[in-house]
């Protein structure tokens, strides 16, 4: 019988509320013992999780920006074999303590490809002896004790397993790691509460929905700490490591050289957007030469939407389709719907809902709608779960109805109020925003005629939808009052052309005009 076993965030020291900045796995994700789950990021230091069961990963309970303590469940894994918990730190004697690598899980004959330490330096525990790297992780072999080095017993290209002497300090305390064995569900170290675990750095499994800083280059933990500290961007550092790899000096260089550039005391707002775009300065005003101001810091969900929309209206060549759907019919259908509805108590039907089942409908006809880019090739899904944007005091979220093509306009209704109510109590949980695979933007309930929604990346459109209104229509003998609704359809145009954005927005605009279309 297969068991779940949860996985949580372990002992990780002084440290509380610790932001994720990356997650490494998703559900359905097979991972071992120690495979790093997700990485956590405090003023102070950046930790992996490494998982302390081996399995399939069935839910995850976590997203990014989110902040986790220890104890916090992470995911949970249909059970293959779990770890014991933590080392536990217990003081030796002082004296020659000879550092050794650790466990370092499946690795084996791991090549030393940087050393951190000379004869004479003093280290403390945790302070990153020499960095590992084979094919599949970088890891740092962090000190077990503090003291003087007194002898380095590796040099670079050295291939060191679990057990090789690293070095041979003079006069601390060490600490001790317990050993790893089969046990209960129990959760592992993270490295910075485990002196004689590894932080691994692994190969991100998933795209997560915000770029993490700076996940997808080559460089060792101690190396990203270095660059976190200056404020450094490691996609912009210019690596001169064996295979790509950024070394701390590229990072002291790259620092060196935003320094002295003529640029450096007006950081450019749009450096930040990558893609190699070569933008003036982000303009400094002292606004108040000109008058009274107040500055308020940007909420955690305007900065991070803010970086996502900037990344996706720069790198997405998109273009805005426009259509007028006659919604007279489907108006006086869910007004009557709703009336007889009020008696029963049953959840308010909303145009927001009948929206949801008709691009559904238009997905299922026109797969490309329901697609992602990755590289050279289209994800094309077979499952339907429609976001649609939220207005927050905070900020713009976005929900996610999951399998939308299941469920009937009243549940589509009942779930997203319910979701749009906790948007605006804050207390979305990451999962609810994930997995959609189109989003609807809809400002109808505000006003407006038309808008350019931006693409939800890596979404390839979104529908924009604003206030109906009644509009004379020409019925080849008369114009006639008809209830319209304009749509605004955003898409991907190296996914999505003219002519096929177009006949989705047709369909749409006839599936709300004769709604029984959508049972066809
Ligand atoms: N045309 C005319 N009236 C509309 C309408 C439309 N397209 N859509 C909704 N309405 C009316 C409804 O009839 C309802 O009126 P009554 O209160 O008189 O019944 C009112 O607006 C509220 O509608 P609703 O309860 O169905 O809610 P909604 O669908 O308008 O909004 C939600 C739900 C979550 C989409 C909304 O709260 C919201 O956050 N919208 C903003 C989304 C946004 O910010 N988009 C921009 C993103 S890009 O910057």
């Amino acid at each position: 019988m297969s068991q779940l076993i949860e996985v949580k965030v372990p002992d990780i020291g002084d440290f509380d509320a610790v932001p994720i900045i990356d997650l490494f796995v998703k559900v359905g994700d097979t991972i071992k013992v120690d495979d790093a789950i997700c990485t956590l990021e405090s003023d102070k230091a950046t930790m992996d999780v490494p998982s302390s069961a081996a399995g399939v990963v069935k839910e995850i309970l976590v997203g990014l920006g989110d902040k986790v303590a220890e104890g916090a469940v992470l995911i949970k894994v249909e059970a293959a074999g779990a770890a014991a918990p933590a080392p536990v730190a217990a003081p030796a004697a002082a004296g020659p303590i000879e550092v050794k690598v650790p466990d370092i899980g499946d690795f084996d004959a791991v090549p030393v490809i940087e050393i951190f330490v000379k004869p004479g330096d003093t280290v403390k525990v945790d302070d990153a002896l020499v960095t590992l790297e084979s094919d599949k992780a970088t890891m740092d072999v962090p000190s077990s004790a503090a003291g003087v080095v007194k002898e380095v017993k590796v040099k670079l290209g050295d291939k060191v397993s679990e057990g090789a002497v690293i070095v041979v300090l003079e006069g601390g305390a060490a600490a001790v790691a317990a050993p790893v064995a089969a046990a209960a569900p129990a959760a592992a170290p993270a490295a910075v509460s485990a002196p004689a675990a590894p932080v691994v750095t692994a190969t991100p499994a998933s795209l997560p929905p915000v770029p993490p800083l700076g996940s997808k280059v080559h460089a060792s933990p101690s190396v990203r700490a270095y660059a976190r500290e200056l404020g450094a961007d490691l996609n912009k550092v210019k690596a001169t490591g064996p295979n790509g790899r950024i070394l701390k000096e590229d990072v002291t260089a790259f620092v060196k050289g935003v320094l002295s550039s003529p640029a450096a005391a007006a950081p450019a707002a749009g450096a930040s957007l990558g893609g190699g775009l070569d933008l003036l300065p982000w303009p400094k005003v002292d606004f108040s030469k000109f008058g009274e101001i107040e500055v308020q810091p940007l909420s955690r969900i305007k900065k991070i939407s803010g970086q996502n929309l900037s990344r996706n209206w720069v790198m997405i060549p998109a273009v805005t389709y426009h259509e007028d759907a006659d919604i007279t019919d489907l108006e006086a259908f869910r007004v009557l719907l709703n009336k007889e509805n009020e008696k029963g108590g049953g959840a308010k039907l909303t145009m927001l809902a009948f929206l949801v089942k008709a691009c559904v409908k238009a997905m299922q006809k026109y797969p490309e709608f329901n697609s992602s880019l990755d590289g050279d090739n289209l994800v094309l899904k077979k499952y339907f779960n429609i976001g649609f944007a939220a207005d927050t005091p905070n900020g713009l979220v976005v929900p996610v109805i999951k399998n939308a093509d299941k469920k009937s306009v009243f549940e589509i209704a009942q779930e997203s109020g319910d979701l749009a109510k906790q948007a605006r109590d804050g207390k979305l949980k990451p999962a609810d925003m994930q997995g959609a695979c189109f989003t609807i933007s809809s400002l109808g309930g505000i006003g407006g005629t038309y808008f350019a929604p931006i693409v939800n990346a890596p979404e390839v459109a979104i529908l924009g939808v604003n206030k109906s209104a009644m509009k004379p229509t020409w019925d080849g003998k008369q114009f006639v009052p008809r209830l319209t609704l304009p749509l605004s359809l955003t898409a991907d145009h190296r996914v999505i052309d003219g002519a096929l954005a177009t006949r989705f927005n047709v369909y749409v605009a006839q599936l709300l005009a004769d709604f029984r279309r959508v049972a066809l």
